[in-house]
């Protein structure tokens, strides 16, 4: 290339970062509970036009584990379409199933991890069980595009590179009450930052008092 064009083709691609740049907009969202205090381990995320869908291939599987009687991550968070491969970690067999409307599925009694993964085609709140563990409970939340975030300690969580438009905001707790996902404020994707807040109305935590020692001896 002549050396005098050089430096227009650096202006350009300057232009197109910064151009890119103003398309995508960040927001902040501090989830709190309906008594206004931070909630941690929410999962905001966005609805909307122009989100990526997941096409499949080579998309990589995600993980949802069994270790120690207990579903690892409990909350596991996956585009529409993604795929997710349950191994058991466990020298114990489980039956992994859920009856969601997002997705019902069953992985009958196995050990080890099976061949095939399961694909989650929809959006929704999938909930899991074990047929031979009542306790055992996890979740994978369906979200319709890539654009999500899990909040922290102080409640808050980012999300970044929002396609413009106008985009609903959306979050999920385990511990909501209802087991669907609370709408939050619309926001102006193209806009450089927004901020909003979405109060969710969780579970009352019972005050149980601690099992007598001895007592309580696990059957499995
Ligand atoms: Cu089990």
């Amino acid at each position: 290339m002549p050396s005098l064009l050089r430096p227009l083709v650096w202006i350009a691609l300057l232009w197109l970062a910064f151009a890119e740049g103003l398309n995508a907009g960040t927001v902040a969202v501090s989830v709190t509970d309906d008594t206004g205090k931070p909630v941690q381990g929410a999962v905001v995320f966005v609805d909307g036009p122009g989100l990526t869908p997941v096409t499949g291939t080579p998309e990589p599987v995600a993980v949802m584990d069994q270790i120690g009687k207990k579903f690892v991550p409990q909350v596991l968070v996956v585009p529409a379409g993604a795929e997710v491969s349950f191994p058991n970690s466990d020298n114990i067999r489980h039956h992994v199933y859920s009856f969601s409307e997002a997705h019902s599925f069953e992985l009958p009694l196995y050990a080890g991890t099976p061949t095939e993964p399961v694909r989650f085609p929809a959006p929704g709140v999938v909930v899991l069980g074990c047929n031979i563990h009542d306790w055992m409970r996890g979740y994978i939340v369906v979200v319709p595009g890539r654009l999500f975030a899990v909040t922290g300690a102080d409640g808050m969580a980012r999300i970044a590179g929002l396609p413009g438009g106008r985009l609903r905001l959306m979050a999920w707790h385990p511990d909501l009450a209802l087991q669907r996902a609370v709408a939050g404020d619309e926001v102006d994707g193209a806009a450089p930052s927004s901020a909003t807040r979405i109060a969710l109305a969780l579970k009352r935590k019972l005050q149980l008092r601690r099992a007598p020692a001895g007592r309580g001896a696990d059957p499995y």
